[in-house]
């Protein structure tokens, strides 16, 4: 007998994802249940060659399901997470509600797998933020070698990281601004077509954005309390694929060469890095989108600081920022044992 799992908030960008890479990487799924809200019953989703048709997921039955990926914000997932846990399905969560609850593990596969040792205590494991993903996949091969004391970085968050409302704010604006018409930011805090915003998720009291305290936070508790990582992190004028210019001071002296050499064997990771004029290679947003990997270029020294290392790293935010993370969790708890198909 395969595995029963739903997909709570099938119908946006996420839970699209979610159904294609369970398909893609052919999860052992004997029943995929597509569930939303009540306006959304009846639509038609493709789950590979199939097409699911959208439940109700306000009364959906989860005893029947041994896992749930659900991603429906942060509101649901804190009113429904815990009930469905408690039906016997394992729930992981996409939203920020869980993510810091010392209860909840908060998984990057090819970094903390080993925190995943059994059902956790209340059912429900966190998935990142997604510019939080990409980074640890990055830095946990350098901090294996030379540990890293400090991170100070600046992202570039594609518009899709705010989902569809936001994603057609960029198509509008982009169209408005070519048959002048007036530009009225909703979605996101300004325009955002031929422009870009220092401001993603709410400020803080001490001047940073809630996107800016997860990037820290998050990465002491998947990778290392220690480390030290402060950022900027910025909305850019792209659909899909999120950036980081990462700037790392280490403990221990590290070449970019022997950096590379780790990063190219690195799990989860494809290092894109030549300088030749002639024929340079590095990745831009558009060239991850649709991948598995994190994309990693432009490793140099930082010769501002002792021990410094510069990297570029680009991903794909609604598959490893988002969707193929869950998916790769949900790998980890079949190959583990603790999900049994
Ligand atoms: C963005 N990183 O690009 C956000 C989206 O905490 O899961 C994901 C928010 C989160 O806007």
């Amino acid at each position: 007998m395969g595995l029963k799992i739903a997909v709570y908030g099938a119908t946006g960008a996420v839970g699209k994802e979610m159904l294609t890479i369970l398909e893609e990487r052919l999860f052992p799924a004997e029943e995929v249940f597509a569930l939303a809200t009540r306006k959304s019953i009846g639509r038609e989703l493709s789950y590979g060659d199939r097409t699911l048709k959208v439940k109700d997921a306000a009364t959906f039955d989860f005893s029947k399901v041994d896992l749930v990926l659900m991603s429906a914000g942060g509101d649901v997932s804190r009113a429904e997470a815990q009930k469905i846990a408690k039906a016997g399905a394992i729930v992981i969560d996409n939203s920020s509600a869980w993510r810091m609850d010392p209860d909840v593990p908060l998984i990057v596969p090819e970094v903390n797998a080993d925190a995943l040792e059994s059902r956790p205590k209340k059912g429900i494991i966190a998935n990142p933020n997604c510019s939080t993903i990409q980074t640890v996949v990055a830095l946990k091969p350098i901090h294996d070698r030379a540990r890293i004391k400090r991170v100070s970085c600046a992202t570039y968050q594609a518009v899709s990281g705010g989902g569809q409302a936001a994603m057609d704010e960029l198509w509008h604006q982009t169209r408005a601004i070519y048959v002048n018409d007036p530009i009225e930011p909703d979605a996101l805090p300004k325009q955002i077509a031929f422009n870009v915003i220092p401001k993603i998720d709410v400020f803080m009291e001490d001047g940073a954005t809630k996107e800016e305290w997860k990037m820290t936070v998050e990465t002491k508790k998947i990778l290392d309390p220690s480390i030290k990582l402060f950022s900027t992190c910025v909305r850019v004028p792209v659909f899909v694929g999120h950036c980081v210019a990462a700037h790392l001071e280490l403990e221990e002296e590290l070449s970019p060469e022997e950096a590379r050499d780790i990063l190219r064997e690195a799990p989860g990771l494809m290092l894109i890095d030549r300088t030749d004029e002639d024929d340079p290679m590095y990745v831009t947003p558009i060239e991850c989108v649709g991948e598995f990997a994190t994309f990693v270029s432009r490793v140099r020294s930082d010769p501002t600081v002792e021990n410094g290392l510069a990297m570029w790293i680009v991903s794909d935010n609604l598959r490893k920022g988002a969707a193929l993370n869950a998916v790769q969790i949900a790998e980890v708890l079949l190959n583990k044992g603790i999900l049994k198909a």
